[in-house]
């Protein structure tokens, strides 16, 4: 059977990033795609990358273009095209640069490979993947946002260090839009089946919820840009899900028709990821707490997708 075909939109850092996850997991042939101002970086970091394949065995190869005809009859696209945020910039105050970014991207996408299964990472995450999924008039199954793994990473990363738990027994779950009011469900989150609550004091659990909202930001501090191991490595979770019908539960950026009593937005939700796409939106019980916390995060979502449809 051919490999699968993977295309990156975007070959910056998360990109490349991508691109190497994506070659040692061997989960396909890889096509880098920059625009043609970066069509040779493009091409340098896929060589750069594939030179590394005598060291790893990896037989996938990675080519690097701004030509949209090589990205035809990919099976999976993942989208960073657009700019990182900088200290002090929030990540809607990307989409005035962005959307207009994210717009090209969707018109070659769905002129070129419209039958690809999509994961956005572009920021503000929740509108641009509202705004691809639009443009290109794809079935909401087919475009899902990256955002509630990586949060959920961070989240728990954070319970793993503070319990010292293998991180192997932390299941963290962090919903809503990928922003500072995210939702981390604490009554979702466990240790091998334990109650963070019962393991946590309240006031600490806190904390670790504050840091995990302030994640991105607490690395744009640290770096002058956004983070790119734990993000790409979080979008590769995803691709992987859907390319090898793994039908994993993962938190995720999905299109809502009513779930959650959420209509025509893209919102941080569990799904179920396999060869459909998303296969399953689960519509699962909030506390009372959590739900108000969920309509706060829908709100700020929605605000930049109102801008994004005023400018569409
Ligand atoms: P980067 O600047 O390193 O790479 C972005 C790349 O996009 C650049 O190489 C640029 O040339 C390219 N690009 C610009 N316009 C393009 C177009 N029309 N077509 C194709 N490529 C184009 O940035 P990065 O650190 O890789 O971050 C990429 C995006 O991901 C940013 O918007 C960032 O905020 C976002 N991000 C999201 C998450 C998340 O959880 N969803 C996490 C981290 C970063
Ligand atoms: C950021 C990513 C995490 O902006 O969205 O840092």
């Amino acid at each position: 059977m051919a490999r699968k075909k993977i295309g990156l939109i975007g070959a910056g850092n998360i990109g490349g990033e991508l691109a190497n996850l994506l070659q040692s997991k061997q989960l396909g042939d890889v096509v880098l795609f920059d625009i043609p101002a970066k069509e040779s970086f493009a091409k340098g970091k896929a060589l750069d990358l594939e030179q590394s394949s005598a060291c790893s065995g990896a037989d996938a190869k990675i080519t690097g273009t701004s030509n949209w005809e090589d990205l035809a009859g990919s099976d999976v696209l993942i989208i960073t095209a657009g700019i990182p945020r900088k200290p002090g910039q929030s990540r809607d105050d990307l989409v005035g640069v962005n959307l207009p970014i994210i717009q090209n991207v969707a018109d070659n996408a769905k002129k070129h490979c419209p039958d690809a299964f999509v994961i956005v990472i572009s920021n503000p995450l929740d509108a641009m993947v509202y705004e691809y999924k639009r443009r290109v008039g794809a079935p909401r199954e087919k475009v899902v946002g990256m955002a509630g793994v990586l949060d959920s990473a961070r989240f728990s990363l954070f319970l793993a260090r503070e319990t010292g738990a293998s991180i192997k027994d932390v299941r963290a779950m962090v919903l809503g839009g990928h922003g500072d009011d995210m939702v981390p469900v604490l009554s979702y989150c466990t240790i091998n089946g334990i109650p963070v609550k019962q393991l946590i004091p309240a006031e600490k659990l806190a904390s670790l919820v504050d840091r995990t909202r302030k994640g991105g930001g607490e690395i744009v501090g640290l770096m002058g840009t956004s983070a790119y191991y734990a993000p790409a490595y979080s979008a590769v979770v995803m691709a992987e899900a859907y390319l090898l019908d793994q039908k994993r539960v993962l938190p995720a950026a999905a299109y809502l028709d009513g779930e959650y009593g959420y209509k025509d937005l893209y919102l941080g939700v569990p799904v179920v990821i396999g060869a459909g796409g998303v296969e399953k939106i689960l519509d699962v019980e909030l506390s009372a707490e959590e739900t108000a916390m969920l309509k706060t995060s829908a709100e700020s979502v929605q605000k930049v997708v109102d801008i994004v449809k005023a400018k569409a």
